[in-house]
């Protein structure tokens, strides 16, 4: 059985969601990031990094990263493209997530990997807010006109969730976005997201 290593409101919350809509049985492990429980001698076997998420496979061992998490989700569950080309799309759209989305937010919430310079926080974390707010700009348009990311529901569209609700913590403007906002309308119709947002704790 699969096991996640997760915590309320991380970008695991993809992964979660995309087991949850699996409908095959899995188990978790919650952990408190701000206890540093990622830290610990046993977590950093599973995730060398000290960081969520972590997958626990059939076999015992452990997968960490999103990039490779999500599509062997996605192609296990039958929430990733087929086609050749839309496979590569959507790695594209995996790529931009994790090396450019995910880290514009981590200029905001985690300046002292970029600085040991206190005084350079300030400036670090602005610009972070105002490029993650631009990529927020780009899945909205990413949104126009289209149900889903990709041409059904995939593992895409839990990962474009995270980000959706960084925004809202962020006190970004995300409801202006109006693409993306309906995609989050639409996913908080699905009740496998229902129930992980109330396990996560997470109001959008
Ligand atoms: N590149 C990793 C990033 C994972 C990551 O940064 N996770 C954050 C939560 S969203 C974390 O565990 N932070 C805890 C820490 O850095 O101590 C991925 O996409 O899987």
């Amino acid at each position: 059985m699969l096991t996640l290593f997760y915590a309320p409101g991380a970008c695991s919350m993809a992964a979660h969601v995309v087991l949850e809509e699996s409908g095959e049985k899995y188990q978790t492990h919650r952990l408190n990031l701000s206890k540093g429980e990622q830290k610990t001698a046993e977590y950093m076997k599973i995730h060398p990094l000290g960081r969520v998420p972590a997958l626990k496979l059939d076999d015992g061992s452990p997968l960490a990263e999103n990039t490779a998490i999500l599509p062997y989700l996605g192609k296990r569950f039958d929430m990733w493209p087929t086609d050749l080309i839309k496979e590569a799309k959507a790695l594209s759209v995996v790529g931009f997530f994790a090396s450019s989305v995910h880290p514009a937010h981590g200029h905001i919430g985690r300046p002292e990997r970029y600085t040991a310079d206190t005084a350079a926080f300030p400036g670090i974390q602005a610009m972070g807010k105002k490029t993650f707010h631009d990529y927020l700009k780009q899945i909205d348009a990413m949104y126009a006109g289209r149900e889903w990311l990709s041409d059904t529901y995939s593992v895409l569209d839990p990962y474009a969730l995270v980000f959706y609700n960084w925004g809202v913590k962020r006190e970004l403007p995300v409801a202006a976005l109006k693409h993306y906002t309906a995609f989050k309308d639409r996913m908080l119709e699905r009740p496998a997201v229902q129930r992980v947002l109330a396990d996560e704790g997470v109001k959008l």
